[in-house]
C-alpha cells in the first residue's frame, strides 16, 4: 500500500426529532428525514472517492433505542458499503452507547464495533502472513455520561507497552542482544503502517478556553487534553461528540469531524465528512496527512443578523418590512454552496437602533414577518424558525454611563448587574414572588425551561438588562 485513504464521520444523531409532532408543520418531517439523507448522500461520495474504509466516531443514533425505520436504513446502507468492500470501523458514544442494540450489528461482517475497553482492529480486516497493516484502536461508551478520561487506559494496551519498552532501547542497542524476543517485537511493530485511534470525548486544547469548546451535545464527555492524546504513538485521532469540524493538531493528527448533520439551532453551516489520504505510506518518516471536508447536509442551519441603522428614513413599517426583506435576501444568497442542501433553517436577528424600533419590535410585526420570509417553494427551501428584535431607540448609550443624572445613575446600577451574573439572578429571584415579570419573561425566552445552559442564562440576562435600558431610555427621555 503506497497510498491510503478512509473517510472519518461521526454524530449522526439518527432519530434526534422523533418526538416533533409530524403534522405541527413540514419542518418537523424535514428534520427527522435530513439525518437519513445525509447517509444517502455519504454513498455517492464513497463511491466517488472510493475510500479503503470508514471511522465512525460515536452518536449514530439519538435514543438508547434503534427504531424499526434506523434498523431498515442501517440495513441497506450497511450492504451498500459492503457491495463496494467498504468496512465501518464504529465507536459508540454517548447516545448510542453500548447495550440493547449491539447484536443488530454483528449481523454486517464488514462493520467493526468496539468494546468498552480500549480494543483494536486492523485494515484489511483479514492480514494475510507477513503483510503490512492499518491498525485502528477504539473505546466505546458504555454509559450515557462517561466521566473518566478514557485515554490514560490506553497505555495498558500490549502493543504500546512493547513500543514503550522498544523506545527506551536505540536500535544498535537492540540488535547488540539480538534477542529473538525483542526481535519479534520489532518485526511486529514494523508491520503496523499506520495507527489511528478512535475517540467519543471532548479534547480540551492547551491554551484554548474550554467555553470555546461549543457545539457539543450538551454534555462535557470524558474530557481529557490534547496532550493526553499526544502521548501514544497514534499517527491520526479521529474525535467525535464536539458538533463542529475542528482540526486540533497536525502532528500526530487530532481531528473532529463535526457532525453529518445540524442536530439542533446554532450549529450553523454545513456538516459533513473528512476524507483522509496519506501519502508515503510505506516510509513511516515520509508519511503526508491530508484532510479534505465534503458537504452532506441536505438542511442547514444559519444565524442571520439584519442590520437597521437611524440613517434609514422610513416612512412607515411597510418600507421597513420591503428593506429588511431586501436585506435577508441578500444574505440568503451569500450562504450555503453545498449542492446537497435542500432546506435553510434560519434564525433570524434584528439588530441596530432606529426610531420605530418599539414597533419593528413588536410581537405582531415579528411573526407577520417572519412567516414572509418563510418559502418552501425556494430552492433551498427556507424556514424562518425564530426571529429576534434587539433593536434599540436611537440613544448614545454609551454616553449614559458618565451622565450625573437619574438616567446615568440607572446605567450605572444595570452595568453591575451585568458584571455579577450571580447578584443579578438573585434579585430576579426574590423579586418573582413580588411581581411576575421573571417567570414571564422566562417563559417567551426558553420555551423548554429543562432546556437551558449556562451560556442560555447569560444571554437571558442580557436581553433582560437590554429590555431594561431601552425601557428607562424611554420613560425618562422620551422623544
Ligand atoms: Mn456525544
Amino acid at each position: 500500500m503506497q497510498r491510503l485513504s478512509f473517510i472519518h464521520i461521526s454524530d449522526l444523531h439518527l432519530d434526534n426529532f422523533s418526538s416533533v409532532k409530524k403534522e405541527e408543520n413540514s419542518l418537523a418531517v424535514r428534520l427527522h428525514e435530513s439525518p437519513y439523507e445525509a447517509l444517502q448522500n455519504l454513498l455517492i461520495l464513497c463511491e466517488k472517492c472510493k475510500p479503503q474504509f470508514i471511522v465512525f466516531t460515536g452518536d449514530l443514533y439519538q435514543h438508547g433505542i434503534l427504531s424499526l425505520k434506523a434498523r431498515l436504513y442501517l440495513t441497506k446502507f450497511f450492504n451498500s458499503l459492503a457491495e463496494q468492500n467498504i468496512p465501518f470501523y464504529y465507536v459508540k458514544g454517548n447516545h448510542d452507547h453500548i447495550g440493547q442494540n449491539d447484536t443488530f450489528f454483528e449481523q454486517f461482517p464488514l462493520v467493526f464495533v468496539y468494546k468498552d475497553t480500549w480494543s483494536s482492529f486492523t485494515f484489511p480486516p483479514h492480514v494475510q502472513e507477513g503483510e503490512k497493516y492499518i491498525k485502528l484502536y477504539g473505546y466505546s461508551h458504555n454509559t450515557r455520561k462517561e466521566n473518566k478520561n478514557i485515554v490514560h487506559d490506553l497505555a495498558l494496551l500490549p502493543s504500546f507497552i512493547r513500543k514503550n519498552i522498544l523506545n527506551s532501547f536505540n536500535q544498535e542497542e537492540l540488535t547488540l542482544q539480538n534477542s529473538s524476543i525483542i526481535q519479534e517485537a520489532i518485526e511486529q511493530e514494523n508491520k503496523i503502517l499506520f495507527s489511528i485511534g478512535l475517540l467519543h470525548a471532548t479534547v480540551k486544547q492547551k491554551g484554548v478556553d474550554s467555553e470555546k469548546v461549543k457545539n457539543t451535545d450538551k454534555h462535557i464527555m470524558s474530557l481529557c487534553s490534547d496532550e493526553d492524546l499526544k502521548k501514544f504513538p497514534i499517527d491520526y485521532w479521529a474525535l467525535g461528540h464536539i458538533h463542529e469540524h475542528n482540526i486540533l493538531s497536525q502532528k500526530p493528527y487530532i481531528c473532529y469531524a463535526g457532525a453529518m448533520q445540524a442536530t439542533r439551532m446554532g450549529e450553523t453551516g454545513e456538516k459533513g465528512a473528512i476524507l483522509v489520504t496519506v501519502e508515503n505510506l510505506d516510509e513511516k518518516e515520509k508519511q503526508e496527512i491530508h484532510t479534505q471536508f465534503y458537504a452532506l447536509s441536505p438542511l442547514e442551519s444559519y444565524d442571520i443578523v439584519l442590520k437597521l441603522s437611524e440613517e434609514e428614513s422610513f416612512m412607515d413599517l411597510n418600507e421597513v418590512q420591503d428593506f429588511l426583506t431586501q436585506s435577508f435576501q441578500t444574505a440568503i444568497a451569500g450562504i450555503s454552496k453545498n449542492p446537497y442542501c435542500v432546506d435553510l433553517v434560519i434564525r433570524l436577528i434584528i439588530d441596530g437602533q432606529h426610531p420605530l424600533y418599539e414597533k419593528i419590535s413588536s410581537e405582531e410585526f415579528l411573526s407577520d414577518f417572519c412567516e414572509q420570509l418563510s418559502n418552501t417553494t425556494a430552492q433551498p427551501r427556507i424556514f424562518v424558525k425564530k426571529i429576534v428584535s434587539w433593536l434599540r431607540p436611537c440613544f448614545d448609550f454609551a454616553l449614559a454611563y458618565k451622565r450625573e443624572d437619574i438616567l446615568g445613575e440607572v446605567f450605572r446600577v444595570l452595568e453591575q448587574l451585568r458584571q455579577d451574573p450571580v447578584l443579578f439572578e438573585s434579585i430576579l429571584t426574590s423579586l418573582e414572588s413580588e411581581f411576575k415579570i421573571k417567570k414571564e419573561y422566562e417563559l417567551g425566552f426558553f420555551q423548554n425551561s429543562e432546556m437551558r445552559s449556562e451560556n442560555q442564562i447569560k444571554r437571558y440576562q442580557q436581553s433582560l438588562l437590554r429590555a431594561c435600558e431601552n425601557k428607562i431610555v424611554n420613560i425618562l427621555e422620551p422623544k
